[in-house]
């Protein structure tokens, strides 16, 4: 089953039904614009690529069977490739795509949500770096152990495994003997393999790099949902907040709230562009907005304030969760991400049902997470990538970018960061983690796409270029643009800058593009 996909556009009606899409498939939607690397010089086509292909079909492989394989014509941009799809028990699907002119280069591409489908790498739109197919890469992608059908999969102890850490471990062998059977064993072992995801993907990402370190040269994680039991839990909690008698928060009065942010953290970086770029400046109290008279969309009752402040509010205990990013609560409002809105509650009610209670006729509401202890332990150890400790990782040369969107009101950039400093720490410090892991900030970018800010941008090709020639991913200049601007309205471009840089305003120069911005430490 091909990967539900779809593009935010200006209209929000469409945002709204991206956002819905991604309850089952949290990385849905996304932009996609020309690769910024150099590609692998002179790539040769394979030799008999349809009788190869086709003769893949029926192959026992890795304890994988192949059950398609299609030599599919050049279309457009996309160029002639060999499609497998193969399975292994109980439910785990994936795809190969291997073009018959092919760069040296693959890519494993993340699913999201609960997963349950196949991404499309044919998608212009997909959530993670553009044109991935266009340029001549293999990719894999993978159900990750179950079809479709949202969180009931995790009733099934196998398929939950698979979800939490196993489908790629398993899955990749087997593409890669495919791959063998297609280019030749020389071809495969010299060429370089890297993962990329956004959201639930993201998360997938890390687990490769704490417990899988050798499989892959190069992981691209974005927007990771790593500390999965404390974002569960979070979502619970909001959700159980916002049903209280008066506590929900309307679109209109988010709109108040993101304008009063606005208001008093949009200029801090040197232009007023409804992008918040210091984030680390900007301090709100939803009680500034307390009504004085009779309630009106522009002001927040006491029980709303409750709930705005909670949304904000970083959590403790053992599974902690970092608290909302401001800005953007208007905008993500209207796709339902934000205030325990409908995303945040089928989240909640799927994991809590399947995952935790494992009773699906329990009333969300009514649940407690002290019952569950030792079960919430269990899922952690099984599905968390929250361990700092990348030593085996960077040990063998291989090379890690993290990304976020700084108004991603799904996964808050607050999680990313301090999962990113505590990567530093364990390093060693700034200059040992340097070598082997580059984090960069996304200012009015919402969750792996949309918003205000520039949401597109490649990062594919500058993790070959680290891999292959040691190029530092943050010393190419790489610039973002913004996928889905309003209409009538240019798309904003800004250069992409490494944590804890920002892209300050020069003071002068056109603000929707990169050249007038400088990526500047606070
Ligand atoms: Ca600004």
């Amino acid at each position: 089953m091909r990967h539900s996909t779809c593009r935010p556009s200006q209209q929000r009606s469409l945002a709204a039904l991206c956002a819905l899409i991604a309850a089952n498939a949290l990385v849905a939607c996304g932009g996609g614009n020309g690769g910024s690397s150099s590609d692998v010089a002179v790539p040769q086509p394979v030799a008999n690529a349809l009788s190869k292909c086709t003769g893949l079909v029926g192959q026992a492989i890795e304890g994988a069977v192949v059950t398609r394989a299609d030599l599919i014509a050049a279309s457009g941009s996309v160029p002639e490739r060999c499609s497998v799809l193969a399975e292994m028990p109980q439910d785990l699907r994936f795809e190969v795509n291997m073009p018959t002119t092919w760069t040296d280069r693959t890519v494993f591409m993340g699913g999201g949500g609960f997963d349950g489908s196949i991404y499309d790498p044919t998608n212009p739109n997909g959530s993670n770096s553009p044109n991935i197919i266009e340029r001549g890469y293999v990719t894999i992608a993978t159900n990750h152990g179950h079809t479709a059908g949202g969180a009931t999969f995790a009733l099934n102890a196998e398929m939950l495994n698979e979800y939490a850490y196993l489908a790629v471990p398993r899955v990749l062998p087997a593409a890669q003997k495919i791959m063998r059977l297609h280019y030749g064993d020389a071809r495969v072992t010299r060429a370089k393999t890297i993962f990329e995801g956004c959201s639930g993907g993201g998360r997938q990402a890390l687990i490769q790099v704490q417990r899988y370190p050798n499989l892959f040269d190069g992981v691209i994680s974005r927007a990771p949902a790593n500390s999965f039991t404390g974002q569960f839990t979070w979502y619970l909690n909001t959700t159980k907040q916002v049903a209280k008698p008066g506590a929900a928060v309307s679109l209109a009065k988010l709109q108040a709230i993101e304008n009063a942010v606005y208001a008093k953290c949009d200029g801090l970086d040197g232009v007023t562009d409804r992008i918040v770029s210091r984030p680390d400046q900007c301090h709100f109290d939803p009680a500034e907005l307390k009504c004085t008279g009779a309630e009106t969309d522009a002001c927040l009752t006491d029980g709303q304030i409750e709930s705005a402040r909670m949304f904000y509010a970083p959590t403790t205990g053992q599974y902690p969760w970092a608290g909302m990013p401001f800005g953007g609560e208007g905008q993500q409002g209207t796709t339902a991400y934000v205030f325990g809105g409908p995303v945040h509650q089928a989240l909640a009610d799927g994991y809590w049902k399947y995952f935790v209670a494992q009773n699906p006729s329990l009333d969300l509401l009514t649940i407690d997470p002290a019952v569950y202890v030792s079960r919430l332990d269990q899922l952690s150890a099984m599905i968390d990538a929250t361990n700092a400790d990348l030593s085996r990782f960077k040990a063998r040369g291989a090379k890690l970018i993290l990304w976020t969107g700084m108004t991603d009101s799904l996964i808050t950039p607050n999680n990313t960061t301090e999962y990113y400093s505590k990567v530093v720490d364990q390093a060693g410090g700034q200059a040992a983690a340097d070598e082997f892991v580059e984090y960069f900030t996304a200012p009015g970018v919402n969750h792996c796409f949309g918003g205000t800010g520039a949401d597109r941008v490649d990062l594919i090709g500058p993790m070959f270029d680290w891999i292959e020639k040691g190029t530092h991913p943050s010393s190419v200049g790489m610039v973002a643009t913004q996928s889905t601007p309003l209409p009538g309205a240019t798309a904003v471009r800004r250069p992409l800058c490494k944590y804890p840089q920002y892209p300050k305003y020069n003071g002068s120069g056109d603000p929707n593009l990169e050249t007038s911005f400088t990526c500047t430490s606070p």
